[in-house]
């Protein structure tokens, strides 16, 4: 057994812990992914804190298995915007069912992904794998996941717009950013501030009442 430590307490009373989660929750709400960026600089040290905070995640064991790489030079943007775009033109011409286009339709998106190269930093997520010198992870999926949510939550708490994009497959950001094959990208996160005319689709959550249940 591991030495133990006594559990941190943060005694919230339950009035402070209602008005708390209320602004939480408000606040969040307000987060938009964003893809229409500007090329305003992000501070590097907001996105170390940001990264800091995803990567105090629960994990599956507490293995931890994740990397994140940050990426801000403009040529390697550039190649990971060609590689993007090449697997995104695949799948909009014909890797895409006629009902996932469908879905996507409200969004608008399309092949062309300029942000890859406005937006001020890309942050690459990578599940970290069995490797050479790294252990089997477990519940690799949920952890990171998890970790992405605290990054996305920390990005918005600084008042920076994000997008979390999926090019599929995308084993040539490995090549790209030098990368182990034990990493697997799990999700390109576009960092920084939209654009002076930057929209976003008119579209809501679906209410309180179709999510939560109480038994
Ligand atoms: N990866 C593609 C397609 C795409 C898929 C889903 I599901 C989205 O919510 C948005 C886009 C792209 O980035 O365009």
């Amino acid at each position: 057994m591991i030495e133990t430590v006594p559990a941190p307490r943060f005694d919230v009373p339950p009035d402070e812990a209602a008005v708390r989660t209320r602004e939480f929750a408000d606040w969040m709400a307000r987060r938009r992914t964003i893809r229409d960026f500007s090329d305003r600089p992000v501070p590097y040290e907001v996105i170390e804190h940001a990264v800091r905070a995803a990567a105090t995640a629960p994990s599956g064991a507490n293995l931890q298995p994740w990397r994140f790489v940050v990426v801000t030079d403009p040529e390697a943007k550039r190649e990971i915007r060609e590689g993007a775009e090449a697997e995104e033109r695949e799948f909009y011409q014909r890797r895409a069912s006629e009902e996932w286009l469908e879905a996507l339709a409200p969004l608008g998106t399309d092949e062309h992904k300029p942000f890859l190269e406005t937006a001020s930093a890309l942050i690459v997520v990578f599940e970290v794998h069995k490797g050479p010198h790294t252990p089997r992870p477990y519940y690799v999926k949920e952890s990171v996941g998890i970790a992405v949510g605290f990054l996305l939550a920390a990005l918005h708490q600084a008042g920076l717009a994000t997008l979390t994009h999926t090019p599929s497959p995308m084993q040539f950001l490995n090549q790209i950013l030098g990368r182990p094959a034990e990493e697997r990208p799990y999700v390109v996160i576009p960092v920084g501030y939209p654009s002076d005319d930057a929209v976003v689709p008119n579209i809501s959550r679906k209410p309180l009442d179709e999510v939560l249940v109480r038994v």
